[in-house]
């Protein structure tokens, strides 16, 4: 399958690159799984001493079941490097996050981190936002407040957002791990998004939003010929 052999090799790329003994900030979704397995490979051949700090309930069971040391933000407020993944990133490393709706604690292990290392398919990598991801930008809001955010987002930024549902498997919305809702604001054109990610978060009810500007140190991108594409 080209597009998990993409992910295994940005990710494996990435924890070879970066990762050394210390305290590492483990993202969220599907490709962050392919450098889990890396890091407890490193840990098992190379005697690589890590303690890594989850970004989600995902990210934790992936910790456990890999059998590396568990840490928590409190214990450890400043990070080596987290590595995670992203949704969609444009030329300068502005990233949409939040597809797996983790995008809060995922923001949080970035700006603690001193690098924060970005691993992905070809897929991932766009010129401009919006190019190939289609289901906007996450906005993690306070579930009183998410029709009152919803308006006020429409009405200074434009576009459409609606509420993230949970689907066949619960009947409702998404309820994050935090215990609010998200909202997918689907945007029209591209925008000043240091601006947008300032101007999400000060509506009153806005937890965070997944916007990741100027946060990224690197970013690798598996392709499918096998090769892997890096910008930073
Ligand atoms: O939800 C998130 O922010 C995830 O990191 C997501 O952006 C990447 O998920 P994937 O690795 O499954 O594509």
């Amino acid at each position: 399958n080209p597009v998990e052999n993409a992910k295994r090799l940005a990710a494996f790329k990435a924890v070879d690159n970066h990762v050394v003994n210390g305290v590492i900030g483990i993202g969220s979704g599907s490709t962050v799984v392919y450098a889990v397995e890396r890091l407890a490979q490193r840990v098992k051949e190379e005697g690589l001493e890590v303690i890594c700090v989850p970004s989600s309930f995902q990210a934790k069971q992936l910790i456990i079941q890999h059998g590396l040391r568990l840490g928590d933000l409190e214990m450890h407020p400043e990070l080596k490097v987290t590595i995670d993944g992203a949704d969609e990133s444009d030329k300068q490393l502005t990233l949409i996050k939040g597809g797996g709706g983790c995008l809060t604690q995922e923001k949080i292990l970035a700006s603690c981190a001193e690098e924060f290392i970005v691993i992905a398919d070809y897929r991932k990598a766009s010129d401009n936002l919006g190019q190939q991801w289609s289901k906007g930008i996450p906005v993690e809001v306070i579930p009183s407040a998410y029709r009152s955010v919803y308006q006020r987002i429409e009405k200074a930024l434009g576009g459409k957002s609606e509420l993230r549902m949970s689907g066949a498997s619960k009947a409702g919305p998404v309820v994050t791990d935090n215990g609010n809702f998200i909202l997918d604001w689907n945007f029209e054109g591209v925008k000043n998004w240091r601006e947008v990610e300032i101007s999400l978060n000060m509506i009153p009810g806005v937890v965070e939003n997944g916007l990741f500007v100027g946060m990224a140190r690197k970013a690798y991108f598996g392709m499918s010929d096998g090769s892997v594409m890096e910008r930073e």
